[in-house]
C-alpha cells in the first residue's frame, strides 16, 4: 500500500488504477504506454491544471450543457481512472456514455459496460449499429442514437484519426489530452490539456454552477471561446513552469 505521505502519492496511485485495469481485463496493455505518456506531459505543467485548461474545461461545460444530443465516449484508460467521475459528469450534463475502444474486443467493451454499470451508471448507448465515415480500424463502431448522430461529444484520450473523422462529421468534438502537440489537441474544437483525473470532476462542478445560468449567457461564453488561442497559452504555460523550474 501506498502511503499517502510519500511525494508521489496522487501519480502512483493513478498508475495502481491502470494496472488494475489490466488485471480486470478493461485497460488495454496500450494503456499503459498511453498513461507513461500522459504523465510526461503532466510533470511538464506541474501536475496541476493551469489557468487555459480551467477556461476549456468551463467552456467545455457550457457547451454539453448546450448541445441538443450530447454524447461522452469511454475508453479503457477513462474506465479506469475515473468510473464514477465520468458518470457524475454524464448527469450533471445529461449525456450518456458510450464505450468506443481503440484496440477493440467485444469481452472489454461487455467489460467496461459492466464496471459502468457496477458504478452506477445508468445513461448508456449500446448499440453498434453505425460507422464513422472515413475511419478503417475498430474504433469506427458506433451508436446510431450515440456517437453518430450527437452534435457535442467528449473524447478524453481519443486517437487523432478519430477526432478528425468526427470533426469531418460536423460536430463539436471536446478532447482531453495532456500532449497539446497531438493530433487530437490539434484538431478538436475545444482542447483540454490536462489529466483526466484532474479535467473531468472540474468539469462536473462547473456543469454544477452553470446549470443555474442563462442559456444566452451559456452562449456568449462558449462563442468566446477561442481554441487556437487557448492552446497556444497551454504551451505557454509549459514553457513558464519549466523557465520557473531552472
Ligand atoms: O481503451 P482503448 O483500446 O480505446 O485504448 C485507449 C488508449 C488511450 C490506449 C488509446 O486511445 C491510445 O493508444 O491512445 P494514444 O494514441 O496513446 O493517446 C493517448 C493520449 O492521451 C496521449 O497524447 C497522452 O498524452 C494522453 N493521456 C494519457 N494519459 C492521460 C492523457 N491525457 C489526459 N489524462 C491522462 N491521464
Amino acid at each position: 500500500m501506498i502511503p499517502k505521505s510519500h511525494p508521489r502519492y496522487e501519480s502512483l496511485i493513478t498508475r495502481d488504477k491502470i494496472v488494475d485495469g489490466i488485471k480486470k481485463g478493461i485497460t488495454s496493455t496500450q494503456g499503459l504506454i498511453a498513461q507513461g505518456r500522459g504523465e510526461a506531459f503532466d510533470y511538464l505543467i506541474g501536475e496541476k491544471t493551469t489557468p487555459s485548461a480551467l477556461n476549456a474545461e468551463k467552456n467545455a461545460a457550457a457547451m454539453l450543457i448546450l448541445a441538443k444530443n450530447p454524447v461522452i465516449s469511454v475508453n479503457g484508460n477513462v474506465a479506469a481512472l475515473v468510473p464514477e467521475e465520468i458518470i457524475w459528469l454524464s448527469e450533471a450534463v445529461n449525456a450518456p456514455l458510450e464505450v468506443n475502444l481503440f484496440h477493440r474486443t467485444e469481452e472489454r467493451v461487455k467489460k467496461i459496460i459492466q464496471h459502468l454499470v457496477s458504478h452506477g451508471a445508468k445513461k448508456m448507448r449500446l448499440k453498434t449499429d453505425a460507422l464513422i465515415p472515413g475511419i478503417e480500424h475498430e474504433r469506427a463502431k458506433v451508436d446510431s442514437s450515440g456517437i453518430f448522430s450527437a452534435d457535442v461529444v467528449l473524447v478524453p484520450l481519443e486517437d487523432g484519426d478519430r477526432c478528425k473523422a468526427l470533426v469531418d462529421m460536423g460536430k463539436t468534438v471536446i478532447a482531453i489530452d495532456l500532449n497539446p502537440l497531438s493530433r487530437t489537441a490539434q484538431t478538436a474544437n475545444v482542447t483540454i490539456v490536462d489529466n483526466v483525473v484532474r479535467a473531468i470532476p472540474n468539469m462536473t462542478r462547473f456543469a454544477d454552477e452553470l446549470g443555474r445560468s442563462d442559456r444566452d449567457e451559456l452562449k456568449k461564453l462558449v462563442e468566446e471561446f477561442d481554441n487556437k488561442k487557448n492552446l497556444a497559452e497551454a504551451i505557454d504555460n509549459i514553457l513558464k513552469y519549466l523557465s520557473s523550474c531552472k
